[in-house]
């Protein structure tokens, strides 16, 4: 099986940039951006703090030497930590009451149900993975920090979250340009335990796959203005989905609040906004639903360049590549 040639594999060319055929490549997917780092940013929390650097170097071994498969390592979350979790989990807690869509609500509440999201620890990415993989097959990998789009982009077409184990700076809890997993824990992963956006998460994935590098880019700007930082319709008010609003209590309100632009969300025109990821966000995106967010996502998708499309076959687990209907 390994050696079929599907019918679409004529279409793939020297052009076509390599990409992961089965989940177990994926550990060539793990490529990273050097940005924010605390041992190379000054203005980062912890740049004057060795041993919070000392204790993100420990913890970003981890994710160096994973490999598909392999359980995801315990993390012993020291009281520093676990007092950041404390202080974002109440008030994202709080908040989402009122702020969060419905989907968002329903699997926090789930999550607190079985045990896993709790004040005063921090769930381990194992138990999230697992849950995750009960109800929408989605599973985590360890990730050392920002991935390259192309590498983070490609994990999301096999079910794959590739998911940051650090914590932030305890000096800042409400808000971090930067990934760490109380932004995957409290931001990403409840919704990722929900079919429909699940769903859609996965088709950005499988869009990217082979994709030109202007083309991930466009992708990783849809992904920036829905997945991260999304807004949506709930009976005539407007809600978060997105996981950087979510897991950031200042920027949430901020959305919420009549200082930034709302715009229909439009992938076409959304794929080109240029945004920046240090600061709010000026521009949101507001869908009518996450079904209507698929059905117009779809739609542009199909009008992308590449010769190809492709699909996961659940039984093999590997992506196929299709003619181009
Ligand atoms: N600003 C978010 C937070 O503080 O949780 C993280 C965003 C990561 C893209
Ligand atoms: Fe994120």
């Amino acid at each position: 099986l390994e050696h079929c040639t599907l019918v679409g594999d004529d279409n793939i060319t020297s052009k076509t940039p390599w990409f992961p055929r089965h989940a177990s490549e994926l550990d060539n997917c793990n490529h990273l951006m050097t940005k924010y780092e605390p041992d190379l940013d000054m203005n980062h929390p912890g740049f004057a703090d060795k041993e919070y650097r000392e204790r993100r170097k420990e913890i970003a071994e981890i994710a160096f030497s994973f490999k598909y498969g392999d359980p995801i390592p315990y993390i012993e979350y020291v009281p520093t930590e676990i007092k950041t979790w404390n202080s974002v989990f109440n008030t994202v807690q709080e908040l989402m009451q009122k702020h969060a869509c419905v989907e968002y609500r329903r699997v926090f509440k789930k999550l607190m149900d079985e045990g896993i999201f709790a004040p005063d620890k921090i769930p381990q990415l194992q138990e999230m993975s697992d849950f995750m993989c009960r109800n929408t097959g989605f599973t985590l990998r360890p990730a050392a920090g920002l991935l390259t789009a192309r590498d983070f982009l490609a994990s999301l077409a096999f079910r794959i979250f590739q998911s940051t184990q650090y914590v932030r700076h305890v000096n800042s809890p409400y808000h971090t340009p930067e990934p760490d997993c109380i932004h995957e824990l409290l931001g990403h992963m409840p919704l990722l335990a929900d079919p429909s956006f699940a769903q859609f998460s996965q088709e950005i994935g499988l869009a990217s796959l082979g994709a030109s590098d202007k083309e991930i880019e466009k992708l990783s700007t849809v992904y920036w203005f829905t997945v991260e930082f999304g807004l949506c319709k709930e009976n005539g008010n407007v809600k978060a989905y997105g996981a950087g609003l979510l897991s950031a209590y200042g920027e949430l309100l901020h959305a919420l609040s009549d200082k930034p632009e709302l715009r229909p969300f439009e992938p076409a025109a959304t794929a080109v906004q240029p945004y920046q990821d240090q600061e709010y966000q000026p521009i949101y995106y507001v869908a009518e639903s996450f079904d209507d967010m698929k059905d117009k996502f779809r739609r542009w998708v199909s009008t992308m360049s590449r010769p190809f499309e492709v699909r996961l076959n659940a039984y093999t687990g590997r992506v196929e590549v299709l003619d181009s209907v």
